[in-house]
């Protein structure tokens, strides 16, 4: 029979319906934070700046202190920033479904940023590391931040990286750039998540870069129903069961809080 509900509607059922939950999210997650994205037309940092002079080991060889100025001024750019109406939405959900007993909810995000965690959620699953770890570049201790954080001029100034307390080496900023693996226990426990779920609702991901796109078709393999939360069109748009088009602090309230 054909569902004639609203997709808000049959969304919030699907959900209500499902067992185990993985929301899978990207940087329009933390749009509404004033974190901007990476391939929105004008907004985003590659429309702004180069990735590959920028977000690739060869650029951090080459140029440590472009780099390491570029990701302290986006450290400083989320430290300010406060989590949105999303990101409590879904640590509310989460928090509810805990105390109910009613099934898991396991967030697997692309972010580098901590707002899911500062918004009181269960600790996500980085597939690209963090902003706020970094590690040293020759001998992977994990090192501490200097105290600068420059927030002017925009896109940071150059600046030497913090040397490593082991070894003297440079640090290096604790996140994945092109090229490189994706950490092997974020990647695992996001792997089984996706084997074990009912559901995933990925939000403000364009489904671009891989491997981490593959994780919700992996979980759409193992017969789970993907929901969507994007504003635009993406590479998900055909495989989702729903496409809810809106923003994440807008949508996320109303789907999981019923926060009309
Ligand atoms: C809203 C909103 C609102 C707006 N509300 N929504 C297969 C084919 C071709 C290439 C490859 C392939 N497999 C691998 C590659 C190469 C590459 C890749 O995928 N390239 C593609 C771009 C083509 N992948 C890699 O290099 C990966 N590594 C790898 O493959 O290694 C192989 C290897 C294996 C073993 C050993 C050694 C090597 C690594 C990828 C790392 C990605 N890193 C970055 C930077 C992280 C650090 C940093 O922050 O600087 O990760 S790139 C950037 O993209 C960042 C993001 O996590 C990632 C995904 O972006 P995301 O989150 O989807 O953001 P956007 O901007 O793309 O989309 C925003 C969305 O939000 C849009 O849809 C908007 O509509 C929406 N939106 N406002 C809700 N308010
Ligand atoms: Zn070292």
């Amino acid at each position: 029979m054909m569902d004639t509900r609203p997709p808000l509607a049959a969304a919030r059922d699907a959900i209500s319906a499902a067992r185990r939950i993985v929301i899978f999210t990207g940087a329009g997650m933390s749009a509404e934070s004033g974190v901007p994205t990476f391939r929105d037309a004008l907004t985003g940092l590659w429309a702004r700046f180069s990735a590959e002079a920028l977000a690739t080991p060869e650029a951090f060889a080459r140029d440590p202190e472009l780099v390491w100025g570029w990701y302290e001024w986006r450290r400083a750019r989320v430290r300010a920033a406060q989590p949105n109406a999303g990101h409590r939405a879904i640590a509310e959900f989460a928090a509810r479904r805990a105390a109910e007993g009613s099934g898991g909810v396991t967030v697997v995000t692309q972010n580098v940023d901590d707002l899911h965690e500062r918004a009181g959620g269960p600790a996500a699953v980085h597939l690209h590391g963090s902003l706020f770890a970094p590690r040293c570049g020759a001998c992977g201790a994990p090192g501490a931040f200097a105290t600068v954080e420059p927030v002017e001029p925009e896109g940071g100034r150059r600046l030497a990286p913090p040397r490593c307390e082991q070894c003297g080496g440079a640090l290096r900023p604790g996140v994945v750039w092109f090229g490189e693996g994706l950490p092997e226990a974020a990647w695992s426990a996001a792997s089984q998540a996706m084997d074990s779920c009912d559901l995933v609702l990925c939000v403000g991901t364009s489904a671009l870069v891989y491997p981490a796109a593959a994780l919700p078709e992996q979980a759409l393999r193992a017969g789970a129903m993907l929901l969507q939360v994007n504003p635009g069109h993406t590479a998900f748009d055909a495989l989702a069961r729903f496409n809810l088009k809106g923003s994440a602090a807008t949508v996320l309230p109303a789907l999981l809080c019923g926060n009309h």
